[in-house]
């Protein structure tokens, strides 16, 4: 009798032990994971993070199922909602902006200093270095995991009134920006009227004409078909770039088996190589394309720009001294020290 009985619990024991080892985490799981975006496909943003879901389900053969969430709408329309949402879980995943994400993580405004970033090779040396790993430790301490970095891009300016090639040509244009204080005492020091609103109220302000201007990257613009909305001015300055971060809450990445967990990271750190080409690719497209929709298209010179830079230079440093004067300092030295 007892040792029919050890058999018994030796044949269950046996069994239970030849499951396939990969399956059993899958019990606690959720059957989906709600990542959160500001924009979706066709915008290089969205393809990126779509590409991240797909690889991820195949990868792990359907346990980790991802549904991308476009316009923002798990937090209302209100992007800058969006840290916050995932740190408490409401969202378990995002591709966010480091501009959404700013008023949480102060360090992020780090990217929106005007006229930091110069080319992309500046943008790299940040995010790719120490000063990204940095940020990313910040990001950590504060609930999320980070996995990679991706981009929005270089953020031009347009506007339906004029052309803007020196500081003056701004005075008094109403312009939209985005949900950091930086980017108000930014427009404020060029004299610009600028109003904060979430992406959601932008297009519709701009084909009202309540607002005369945005700045976003120029596959935002051609995306969004800006030139339909009046937008037919545009400034190529490169005034600020936003990466894009792909994440994870905490809980949820460490409810992941560590091969899921491996599985993740590498899919994310693929999409975000594909979102920085296709970022860049698009701009480079969309910058060949302005002029034919007749888009009146301006890039200042070395000088005329040298004159915006001054008009925001003391933005600049009372921001490096919200921001952290020490990471500003070794952005700066990361970007001179990637200058060919
Ligand atoms: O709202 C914007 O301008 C956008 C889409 O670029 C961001 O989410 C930062």
């Amino acid at each position: 009798m007892r040792i029919s009985r050890l058999l018994v619990v030796a044949a269950m024991l046996a069994v239970f032990a030849s499951l396939p080892a990969a399956r059993s985490p899958a019990a606690d799981y959720k059957p989906e994971y709600k990542v959160s975006t500001v924009l979706g496909p066709p915008f290089p943003w969205g393809v990126a993070a779509e590409k991240w879901a797909e690889l991820v389900a195949q990868r792990t053969d359907g346990r980790i199922v991802m549904k991308v969430y476009s316009g923002s709408q798990l937090v209302q329309g209100d992007q800058t909602k969006e840290f916050t949402a995932m740190r408490d879980g409401i969202i378990e995943m995002a591709v966010g902006s480091t501009i959404n994400w700013s008023p949480q993580i102060k360090e992020l405004n780090l990217f929106a200093l005007p006229f930091l970033m110069p080319d992309h090779a500046a943008i790299d040396a940040l995010t790719q270095g120490d000063v990204g790993r940095d940020l990313f430790a910040i990001i950590r301490q504060r609930g999320i995991e980070p996995l990679a970095w991706g981009e929005n891009g270089f953020r031009q300016l347009s506007n339906s009134k004029r052309e803007v090639r020196k500081p003056e040509d701004l005075q008094g244009l109403k312009i939209r920006v985005v949900g950091s204080p930086l980017f108000n005492d930014t427009f404020s020091a060029l004299g610009a009227n600028p109003t904060q609103m979430s992406w959601a109220d932008a297009k519709p302000a701009l084909a009202t004409g309540a607002v005369d201007g945005q700045e976003n990257p120029l596959t935002v613009y051609v995306n969004a078909k800006m030139e339909t909305l009046g937008q037919t001015y545009v400034t190529l300055w490169n005034y600020v770039a936003d990466p894009l971060i792909f994440a994870v809450n905490a809980r949820v990445w460490n409810s992941f088996a560590p091969a899921d967990q491996e599985i993740v990271r590498q899919a994310a750190s693929e999409a975000g190589k594909l979102s920085i080409q296709l970022a860049r690719d698009g701009d480079a497209e969309a910058e060949a394309e302005l002029p034919t929709m007749g888009v009146r298209v301006t890039r200042p010179s070395a000088a005329e720009l040298r004159a915006f830079v001054a008009a925001t230079r003391p933005v600049f440093d009372t921001w490096a001294g919200r921001i952290g004067p020490d990471l500003v300092g070794r952005a700066e030295s990361a970007v001179a020290a990637s200058k060919p």
